[in-house]
């Protein structure tokens, strides 16, 4: 799998105007969407920070020429002037109602945290327009295996049957049982 950056935008005549199924990447700033992008890619393309609400645009990467990455502004960002913070949410909102080529959301979540208020709104929006769902609960590395299942099981009494998997930069092994989920779901929609 080999990506490729093309390019940032905030407005949709900006978007590429390519066909290819696109993956969002979509959660609080800081949960590790960058870091994603690069474990599954293989290389830096995403550029990570340690200091939250950096992405301010939606970066487009192009996958193989077969499909397309977006990395979507982080949500939820407090100390985002307000005025910034409605072009963001006015950005995402018109990415993801109207992406016709939008194949799957990647819903990022802490392993160590607890769904936000954002995260609720965004999985209740989510629902209601349809849009097939997949949380990535990210960090595990950072909780022993107790703290995994308890704070699993409280994430799932939020988000219900949606299905998710483990996920952690520094094992291999949840790279490949996303790109698995990924190759499926990408042929299940031909
Ligand atoms: N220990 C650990 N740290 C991670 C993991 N994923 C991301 N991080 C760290 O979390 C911070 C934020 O990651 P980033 O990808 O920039 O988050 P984004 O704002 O959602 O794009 C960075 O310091 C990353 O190194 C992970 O699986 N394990
Ligand atoms: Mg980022």
């Amino acid at each position: 799998m080999k990506g490729r950056f093309v390019k940032s935008a905030l407005h949709k005549k900006d978007f590429p105007s390519w066909r290819l199924p696109e993956i969002a990447f979509v959660g609080r700033s800081n949960v590790g969407k960058s870091s994603l992008i690069n474990h599954l890619l293989g290389e830096k393309l995403a550029k990570t920070s340690a200091t939250p609400g950096k992405t301010q645009l939606l970066n487009f990467f192009n996958i193989d020429e077969k499909l397309a990455f977006v990395d979507l502004p982080g949500y939820g960002f407090a100390k985002v002037p307000g005025m910034i913070k409605d072009d963001w949410s006015a950005a995402l909102d018109t990415y993801l109602k109207e992406r016709e080529n939008l194949n799957l959301i990647l819903l990022l979540l802490d392993i160590r945290r607890h769904p936000t208020a954002d995260d609720q709104a965004f999985f209740e929006w989510a629902c209601f327009h349809k849009k097939p769902l997949l949380l990535i609960l990210t960090k595990c590395d950072k909780v022993n295996s107790s703290e995994k299942e308890q704070q699993t099981a409280t994430y799932l009494k939020t988000f219900k049957e949606t299905p998710y998997i483990h996920y952690t930069i520094k094992e291999k092994s949840s790279r490949l049982t996303l790109l698995n989920y990924i190759t499926k779901q990408h042929h299940g929609t031909h």
